[in-house]
């Protein structure tokens, strides 16, 4: 059972969003337990401020530290990230000056047993809390969201997915984009023709060997076509 936390100013942003599809079936099953938590809960006095100027002036607002260790203390039975690492516990802080989300962190975050996701404000979160309480901090892309909450519903969705057992049996998770380091194949369904456009015909054909030189070599040129900065880095042999 791998449990999330998700500490938030916006907590009713995750009300219904983790009630569809796979992340919905995984909960139902027992595989995963999500939960978020309102930032303000945590405050200790009585306006619940969660943000304060910044130090050396500047625009907008800094996310103060006090109630997000005290938060990730409460959820987590610790605040300081090299005793939540060794616990098997990730402290994620979402924020643009992140490393970037890989297939590769997802799957490293899906065998913890215990994931807290902070959600930053894109003007900032103190510094202190990257420093010496997240054990990650992670950017989706190298776009600018206004706060971390979109980011934490990709992160989950990202991770739920590669729980075993999450996927179902009929599909595995092992054969698909990224996991070679290639953008997923074409696919095609019924009708065979529409609006003029028809359907490569090997796919068509039945001879499954063709079908699958046909499939790699498409996912390959999508690759090169779309992300040249996969194709650069896929190891592919001679063939
Ligand atoms: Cl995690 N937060 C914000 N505010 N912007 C982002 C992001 C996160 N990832 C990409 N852009």
């Amino acid at each position: 059972m791998l449990r999330f936390d998700i500490i938030t100013i916006f907590p009713e942003f995750f009300r219904t969003v983790f009630d569809f599809g796979i992340v919905r079936r995984a909960r139902a099953a027992g595989l995963v337990e999500i939960e978020a938590h309102d930032l303000r809960g945590w405050t200790k006095d009585k306006h619940k401020v969660v943000d304060d100027r910044p130090f050396g002036g500047g625009d907008g607002m800094v996310l103060k530290p006090e109630p997000i260790f005290e938060a990730v203390g409460h959820l987590a039975g610790a605040s300081e990230a090299q005793a939540l690492r060794e616990a098997g516990k990730r402290i994620v802080l979402l924020s643009p000056q992140g490393r970037v989300l890989t297939q590769e962190l997802a799957a490293g975050l899906a065998e913890a047993a215990h994931v807290v996701v902070i959600c930053g404000r894109y003007e900032g979160v103190d510094e202190r809390v990257a420093g010496a309480l997240a054990t990650d901090e992670v950017s989706i892309g190298d776009y600018v969201l206004s706060g971390g909450e979109p980011a934490a519903v990709v992160l989950v969705d990202a991770v739920v997915r590669l729980v075993p057992g999450a996927l179902g049996s009929e599909t595995s998770a092992v054969n698909e984009s990224f996991s070679e380091g290639l953008l997923d194949f074409p696919h095609y369904t019924r009708p065979p023709e529409y609006r003029g456009m028809g359907v490569p015909e090997v796919l068509t054909g039945g001879n499954h060997g063709e079908i699958a030189r046909w499939r790699r070599r498409a996912a390959i040129e999508k690759t090169r076509r779309n992300r040249p900065d996969l194709f650069e880095r896929a190891s592919l042999d001679e063939e």
